[in-house]
């Protein structure tokens, strides 16, 4: 993380005025921080501007990571000088625009980890194990004609992680404790981790029973995993994806689940959600969830508070808590 800096280090003087600053929230946000950003800021919504000049106010841009905040939005707000995420992701940004007019682009990341690496352990026991077939199966009488059938044992199996970050860590920790043999493939290796290295989704997914996928969406992941890697992870492999929907190339996946190229998914993202396509919620081999891995009250709190702390400390020329990576030849300048 950054060390404070010349920019920082002197309140600017605009925020020292008595004027209220302005902000504008350009997604739906938990009440809890809509409450807490209307008692530190004048907030507008993005869909009910009443006064258009406001939006030559607006010094600050909130919003979820996967909310577009592009070149086009950037260039009606000219006096935005920080978009705070609430999110780890931040793939809804367009940070080359952001950086070019000296906006800052803040996220939320660490404090969500452990609920992430839990859903995705969630949805590694709901495909091998059936469970939320076998709840239907007990709620629905179908017991009393003979038992639920076999399923696949997770302890002991391999694991390929896409995305070896903060969240890829945590769930290998977790992993680790149902014996998995944990292997993975990032964009460099990890000396310093134990877990063999793959240089490729594909090569990755040869390896292992389950594939999961922890990664940044955008540019540099759109569509890393397609029919390809389904091949190579074969009938008898199961895909988990908690990254983003554009990671995948989704009418692959969905010809690899109907054809069975692959035995099963579980996927907590979607390509253009929450319109999940018909064919994807028809499938009988996959355990969906609603994008809810840090969906809990602790985490979404944890969340917010990271999002109110990067505004208040940007707003009291303080350092920020959590600038995105691209952006620390800004702070550093
Ligand atoms: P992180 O610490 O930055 O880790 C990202 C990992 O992905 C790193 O290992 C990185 O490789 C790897 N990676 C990045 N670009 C890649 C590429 N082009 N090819 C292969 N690997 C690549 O991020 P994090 O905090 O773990 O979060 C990861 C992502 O999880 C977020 O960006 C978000 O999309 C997703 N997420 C989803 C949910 C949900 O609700 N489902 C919640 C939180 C986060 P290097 O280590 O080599 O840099
Ligand atoms: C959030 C996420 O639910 O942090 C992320 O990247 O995907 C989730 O934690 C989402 O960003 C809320 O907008």
């Amino acid at each position: 993380m950054q060390e404070n800096t010349d920019m920082y280090q002197e309140k600017p003087e605009r925020f020292t005025q008595m004027e209220p600053i302005e902000i504008l929230r350009v997604s739906n946000l938990h009440t809890f921080l809509i409450d807490d950003l209307n008692k530190a800021y004048m907030m507008h919504d993005h869909n009910h501007i009443n006064d258009p000049e406001a939006l030559k106010r607006v010094v600050a841009v909130v919003g979820g990571g996967e909310t577009k905040v592009d070149r086009k939005l950037l260039s009606i707000l000219p006096n935005v000088k920080i978009i705070s995420v609430f999110g780890v992701g931040y793939d809804g940004v367009d940070v080359q625009a952001a950086i070019e007019r000296g906006i800052v682009v803040t996220h939320t990341p660490g404090v969500l980890n452990d609920d992430v690496a839990d859903l995705a352990m969630g949805l590694l026991l709901s495909v091998s194990r059936q469970i939320p077939k076998a709840d239907q199966f007990v709620k629905a009488g179908d017991w009393v004609d003979g038992p639920f059938n076999l399923t696949k044992k997770l302890t002991g199996a391999k694991l390929g992680i896409v995305g070896l970050g903060r969240i890829g860590q945590a769930i290998a920790k977790r992993a680790s404790a149902f014996d998995m043999k944990i292997s993975y493939t990032a964009r460099t290796p990890k000396a310093d981790l134990p877990y063999p290295y793959f240089p490729s989704a594909k090569a990755l997914a040869a390896e292992v029973d389950f594939l999961l996928a922890i990664t940044p969406g955008g540019a540099s992941t759109k569509g890393m995993i397609n029919m390809e890697v389904f091949e190579a992870l074969g009938p008898n492999g199961y895909f988990i994806n908690v990254a983003r929907g554009s990671v995948v190339e989704q009418p692959d996946l969905i010809k690899a689940l109907q054809d069975k190229v692959i035995a099963g998914a579980g996927l907590d993202v979607y390509y253009d959600e929450p319109r999940i396509s018909p064919e994807i919620r028809h499938l009988p081999n996959v355990v969906l969830t609603p994008h809810m891995a840090s969906g809990t009250f602790e985490t979404r709190r944890a969340m917010a508070d990271l999002v109110l702390a990067n505004l208040a400390a940007y707003f009291a020329g303080n350092k920020l808590p959590a600038p995105v990576p691209e952006c620390q030849a800004l702070l550093e300048e």
